[in-house]
């Protein structure tokens, strides 16, 4: 079993200058960094990236969305990394994440919703794969 996730802070948290709380935050919460780097998607990558959505209504938002400003990438480890990741960052409408969680403290709406946890191992190692090379996973 994989102990790795995937995660981005996305441009909301990044222009409301949450980005070094947000890391602090899943170092605190015994999240290994294995790989990280400030980056910006283009419209396509970011299309690529969220491909699975692509029939949703909601999908052009989130494609200009992502690639709207900096983001920060990051692969962490952590047992059961993926469960653990999703329940300290919450819901993905902040309005139901539990309190002290990542979303409700810093996320602005649903579409905006200040990090990105992926949602199985499989999906962790794809988009870990997405943004780091081999060399840049230690
Ligand atoms: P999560 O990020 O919690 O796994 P998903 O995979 O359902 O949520 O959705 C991926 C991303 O799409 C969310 N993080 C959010 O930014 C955006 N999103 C999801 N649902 C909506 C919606 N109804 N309206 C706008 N954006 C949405």
């Amino acid at each position: 079993m994989s102990n790795r996730t995937f995660t981005m802070i996305k441009p909301d948290a990044m222009k409301n200058g949450h980005a070094g709380a947000i890391l602090d935050r899943f170092i605190k919460e015994g999240f290994r960094v294995v790989a990280l780097k400030q980056t910006k998607l283009s419209a396509e990558k970011a299309g690529e990236f969220y491909a699975v959505h692509k029939e949703r209504p909601f999908y052009g938002e989130l494609v200009s969305f992502m690639s709207s400003g900096v983001i920060i990438a990051a692969i962490l480890e952590k047992e059961n990394a993926v469960a653990a990741f999703r329940k300290l960052i919450g819901a993905t409408n902040p309005a139901q994440a539990e309190e002290g969680t990542i979303r409700k403290l810093f996320a602005t709406s649903l579409g905006e919703n200040a990090v990105h946890g992926s949602d199985s191992d499989e999906n962790a190692a794809i988009e870990g794969s997405f943004f780091f090379s081999g060399l840049e996973q230690f």
